[in-house]
């Protein structure tokens, strides 16, 4: 089943909402298969955002990535990547809509709390960077036959 690559970032861990983002991730339907709680090496977050490496922001987003603890996250569901884009919303905070994630918590797009990947592929090569094969489990919640028809 298809799975994504969620990180709480660090000014999420610090203001607290660790808990409501994953309770929102939880109500929707979607399954946490993978989660710890880490301090973010610069190498790592290099490689999280070598897409930005040339971007004016990639300096100061590497060095608030890497200043405080991130929860690392893999969700996995029929349409996982897409439908958590959409409980994340829009990069920018002030034009997430409200009930999304950035929407309902945030105000500054360099604050903007959390990250979930943007496309199935990019959750692979995501998923691989952050966490091992055996720090993920293969497990069906009791209740799928009631999320899924
Ligand atoms: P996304 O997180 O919604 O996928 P991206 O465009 O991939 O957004 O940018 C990655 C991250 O880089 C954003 O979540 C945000 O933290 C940061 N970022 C993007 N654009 C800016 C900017 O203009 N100023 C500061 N930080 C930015
Ligand atoms: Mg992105």
């Amino acid at each position: 089943m298809e799975r994504t690559f969620i990180m709480i970032k660090p000014d999420g861990v610090q203001r607290g909402l660790v808990g409501d983002v994953i309770r929102r991730f939880e109500v929707k339907g979607f399954t946490l298969v993978g989660l710890k709680l880490l301090a973010v090496s610069r190498e790592l977050a290099e490689q999280h955002y070598d897409v930005h490496r040339d971007k004016p922001f990639f300096g100061g987003l590497v060095e608030f990535i890497t200043s405080s603890p991130v929860v690392a996250m893999v969700w996995q569901g029929d349409g996982v990547v897409a439908s958590a884009r959409k409980l994340i919303g829009a990069t920018n905070p002030l034009s997430a809509e409200p009930g999304t994630i950035r929407g309902d918590f945030g105000v500054t797009i360099g604050r903007n709390l959390i990250h979930g990947s943007d496309a199935v592929e990019t959750a692979q090569r995501e998923i691989a960077l952050w966490f091992q094969e055996g720090e993920l489990a293969a497990w069906e919640p009791a209740i799928h036959g009631w999320l899924y028809e």
